[in-house]
């Protein structure tokens, strides 16, 4: 396929980049993190946006090669934010259900933090209920040592995939992100508040931090900071952003 062949060339030529979109902290409005979401600058074709091309990547494996050129990037990025003096500053990267299961992944990072001087604890893995789900004690091994090492982890798109409960118990998550379907009708729909405000609940009783993704509104965000939720990311603070514009944004305020 065509696609796939520009896609394997596109890891070399640098076509591919990272925007980062703030995390915010619902309280003092300080950016505590940023995710790093992969862009495709193709030649022809011009900019696609990830939901075009991961799902490609993940079928004909080139997920892994692709996956380790956003983690190396992304803990660089971290790693000079950091010097410039956000020492706190969390960067947070998604890992699919293919680069999961991929018997390399561990050693891999271990090799990247090396590399990047890039401090585990700044580091967070964003990871679907659907990937842990898969097989659930291999999961639970791998989320143990990737904790050892320091590593947050964080269980992304809560609410909408395929997992249980008695699952979430065992795995030694720090983060549920709230998906942003919830989010969307907060302040108008009983149901999705009465949902949001359970998951920001249950994540405290299970002593994890609930983060809202896709708040594009001001009552959006004091809902969320009244039911306990720390931190939220989305469009009313800030689109992902390329790396220089999140530079100018951390200097100005933060
Ligand atoms: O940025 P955008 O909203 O278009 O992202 C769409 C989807 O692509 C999101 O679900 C996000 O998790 C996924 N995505 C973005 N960047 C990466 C990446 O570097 N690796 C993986 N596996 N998924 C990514
Ligand atoms: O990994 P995840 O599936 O959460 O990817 C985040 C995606 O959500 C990114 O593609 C980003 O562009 C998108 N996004 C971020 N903030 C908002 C928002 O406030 N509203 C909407 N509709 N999409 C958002
Ligand atoms: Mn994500
Ligand atoms: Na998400």
């Amino acid at each position: 396929m065509q696609l796939e062949q520009a896609l394997r060339r596109a890891i070399e030529n640098q076509e591919l980049f990272l925007d980062y979109q703030p995390q915010i902290d619902n309280a003092t409005g300080a950016i505590t993190g940023v995710e790093a979401l992969v862009r495709w600058n193709h030649p022809q074709l011009g900019l696609l946006q990830p939901g075009l091309f991961i799902s490609i990547a993940e079928d004909t494996g080139l997920i892994i090669p692709l996956g380790e050129w956003v983690l190396r990037t992304a803990c660089h990025q971290a790693k000079a934010w950091q010097r410039a003096g956000h020492r706190q500053l969390r960067m947070a990267v998604n890992i699919s259900p293919r680069q999961f299961q991929q018997r390399g992944l561990m050693p891999m990072i271990d090799t990247i933090l090396q590399e990047t001087g890039c401090d585990p604890k700044t580091l967070e893995l964003e990871l679907t209920e659907t990937t842990l789900m898969d097989n659930p004690d291999e999961a639970a091994a791998l989320l143990k040592a990737l904790k050892r090492r320091g590593i947050s982890l964080a269980i992304d798109d809560f609410g909408t995939g395929y997992s249980s409960l008695s699952h979430l118990k065992h795995f030694p998550i720090d983060r549920l992100k709230i998906d942003r379907s919830f989010i969307n009708d907060l302040t108008r729909s009983p149901e999705d508040g009465a949902i949001v405000e359970a998951i920001i609940a249950m994540a405290h009783r299970l002593h994890l931090e609930a983060v809202a993704e896709g708040v594009e509104y001001r009552d959006q965000c004091t809902m969320l900071h009244n039911w306990g939720c720390t931190t939220s990311q989305g469009f009313l603070f800030s689109r992902p952003l390329p790396a220089p514009d999140l530079t100018s944004l951390l200097a100005s305020g933060q």
